[in-house]
């Protein structure tokens, strides 16, 4: 799929999810290699920035989206030909597709470990990792039922409910309110994440912090499944996730916003749980505490304090 295309169909919500994103990101940058026609190496570069920008610029939260365009963007660094550059984006690409999808298979392996035979597992949104705990710990034999929330304005919980009725998993629906009305009786939540940021707070759905504090006033286990490529380096820097606010028509249809003047509707899609009600984060690299989230960035991602003084050239002196 061309850029332009891919780029839309996130801005629309048709790719969604913070995993899915990354990985379509990817294939329009394979894609676009392919098909630029450029005469030098310096063109081809602008034309692959453009590119990166216009699907970076899509949806602001979903760390795993700059990662994995950065990643892919990086590989073309020391070629020295068009010809040259083109190839390594396809490899680095293709390889980040792979790793992409094995790491929701080992982060499902890892996390299955922590749902016991007989669990009730809350979930909210639509999360492939968080599915993919739940859906081994069901082929590994365990008998668990699930809790899905609606996720409004979204509506991603019934996203979820297909994938858990297709598996055969006894499955509960709820609104996105009735969560700590069940709260007693869940088990295990296990939800995704769009970011985690150096301090171990976990950016995802829009309802999942209210989740969190209910399962954390419950002394109910709030486990993330996150692959490694969703924790944000530039946090290091102080930086914060940019929260995502979409139109608010999504919440309140216009016709009904038109009769309430003064009446003014909000729409931000994530919010922040605090490293505080996480209990654990699952990633392919194996299952850590929020507390070392500063690790997955250094040692998986490459990034320290050091390697952005280096790359943005910033001075040692002026930080405190
Ligand atoms: C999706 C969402 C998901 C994370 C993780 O939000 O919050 O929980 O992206 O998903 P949206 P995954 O529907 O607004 O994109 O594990 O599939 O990457």
């Amino acid at each position: 799929m061309h850029v332009t295309e891919t780029a839309e169909k996130i801005k629309r919500m048709e790719i969604r999810g913070a995993g899915r994103i990354a990985r379509a990101a990817v294939e329009a940058l394979v894609s676009q290699a392919g098909i630029l026609t450029a005469r030098d190496l310096p063109s081809f570069r602008k034309g692959m920035e453009e590119a990166a920008a216009e699907l970076v610029a899509t949806r602001p939260t979903a760390v795993s989206l700059p990662n994995a365009v950065h990643l892919v963007m990086a590989a073309m660094e020391d070629a020295g030909t068009v010809t040259e550059a083109r190839e390594r984006v396809k490899e680095r690409g293709e390889a980040f597709l792979r790793s992409s999808a094995e790491a929701v298979h080992r982060i499902g392996e890892i996390g299955a470990h922590h749902i016991r035979d007989g669990d009730t597992v809350l979930t909210h949104c639509n999360s492939e990792a968080a599915l993919a705990c739940i859906l081994t710990a069901h082929r590994e034999g365990r008998e668990i039922e699930v809790f899905a929330t609606e996720v409004r304005p979204g509506n991603q919980g019934l996203l979820t409910l297909r994938v858990l009725s297709d598996a055969g998993i006894p499955t509960h629906y709820i609104v996105d309110s009735a969560v700590r009305h069940y709260m007693n009786g869940i088990d295990r939540v296990i939800v995704g994440a769009d970011a985690v940021t150096v301090n171990g707070a976990v950016v995802n759905k829009i309802g999942t912090s209210q989740v969190a504090l209910a399962a954390h006033e419950a002394r109910t286990t709030f486990i993330v499944a996150a692959e490694t490529y969703k924790f944000a380096p530039r946090t290091i820097l102080g930086e914060l996730i940019e929260i995502e606010e979409r139109d608010p028509a999504e919440v309140l249809a216009p016709a009904e916003a038109a009769r309430l003047p003064g009446v003014r509707v909000h729409n931000p899609v994530f919010d922040v749980t605090p490293a505080a009600y996480v209990d654990l984060i699952v990633t392919e690299e194996g299952a850590i505490p929020p507390a070392l989230a500063y690790l997955i960035i250094r040692d998986h991602l490459g990034w320290s304090l050091g390697e952005f003084h280096k790359t943005f050239q910033i001075d040692h002196r002026d930080q405190v």
